[in-house]
């Protein structure tokens, strides 16, 4: 079992406080959606993939489903890479469909935890695989992903890759981050290799929303969990309860805001950022924004970015797409 730690935690968690002390002086208020995924965190937005309000994960299975074949025929691949890989289960579609050529699976996910869980799972359930795990916020791990020199890696490391980003989790990022990040996805490419990602599309906000606010909470647990992380972490005092959860579609940029709303005037102390800083009754801190995408649209970032879009498969309500691309 290999499971690279490409960020020690103290460079995790010196990243945590400078993102927190940013987002926490700023106005308004916010934090990266990183921090949601501490083991609870992780286990939480795995409670969230079956909902029935959250459709995404779902209608993404169904595609990955669906069109297993025509992926594996786009660049025939022999190494998967999954970018944010959580507990790899939409991951088995694709490596049975892969079946024939692929010879590595390199998961990579933020949450050590989630990771190791998944790859001694797949090692397991897959034993003519090698699984290479790494461990990594997934924007800066780019450059540590088995095959990039193929000099320095391992014997199992060589060969054409595919970089499966799932989810919709390019939704995270805002449109210069995305720039920045696809353009880092093609440079690390060869001519050939390919790109499959998941994206959520624009749909009716009815249907949107409720995915983001469902009503049995669990969304709500997921977005205050941010607060009892930045408790623990940093000797934070959030009274956590004391928090709401609120999901908003924002129609300008076609995205939806998670955010947490204080429902009495605070006062919190960061003693490891040194910091105290106040809410107002009402205040809103943003801790997630979940893009949703236009098929033009993303299809010109991608071009942009320096891929070929082959493939754009989507579900019969055009609520999410599955891109496949190639270098
Ligand atoms: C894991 C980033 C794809 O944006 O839909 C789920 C995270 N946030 N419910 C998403 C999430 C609230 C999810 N991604």
């Amino acid at each position: 079992m290999i499971v690279d730690v490409y960020l020690a935690p103290d460079e995790l968690d010196e990243a945590l406080r400078a993102d927190a002390y940013r987002g926490l002086t700023a106005t308004p208020k916010h934090l990266s959606p990183t921090w949601l995924y501490d083991a609870h965190g992780s286990d939480l937005f795995e409670q969230i993939t079956r909902l029935p309000e959250y459709f995404p994960t779902r209608t993404e299975f169904a595609l990955l489903r669906a069109h297993a074949a025509d992926i594996a025929d786009m660049s025939r691949p022999e190494i998967l890479v999954e970018l944010g890989s959580g507990s790899s289960e939409k991951t088995r579609v694709l490596l049975d469909a892969l079946a024939p050529h692929i010879h590595t699976y390199v998961p990579q996910d933020v949450s050590e935890p989630a990771l190791r869980a998944a790859v001694k799972l797949l090692t397991v359930e897959y034993p003519d695989l090698t699984v290479h795990g790494v461990v990594g916020d997934f924007t800066a791990s780019l450059e540590h992903l088995p095959g990039n020199a193929p000099s320095l890696g391992s014997p199992g490391s060589q060969g054409r890759r595919m970089i499966a980003f799932l989810g919709g989790t390019i939704g995270n990022l805002v449109p210069v981050e995305r720039a920045e990040f696809l353009s880092g996805l093609a440079a690390i490419l060869r001519p050939g290799e390919g790109l499959l990602m998941g994206a959520g599309l624009v749909t009716d906000p009815d249907v949107l929303i409720p995915a983001y606010d469902d009503a049995a909470g669990v969304t709500a647990e997921f977005n205050r969990n941010v607060l009892r992380v930045l408790n623990r972490k940093l000797g934070a005092d959030f009274d956590v309860e004391r928090f709401t959860h609120r999901a908003v579609w924002d129609a300008e940029n076609e995205w939806i805001e998670m955010r947490l709303e204080a429902t009495a005037d605070m006062s919190v102390r960061i003693p490891a950022l040194d910091l105290e800083v106040t809410f107002e009754t009402g205040e809103q801190m943003r801790t997630e924004i979940s893009a949703k995408f236009r098929l033009d649209g993303l299809g010109r970032e991608l071009d942009a970015a320096g891929f070929t879009v082959r493939h754009e498969w989507v579900d019969r309500h055009g609520r999410f797409a599955l891109f496949g691309a190639v270098r």
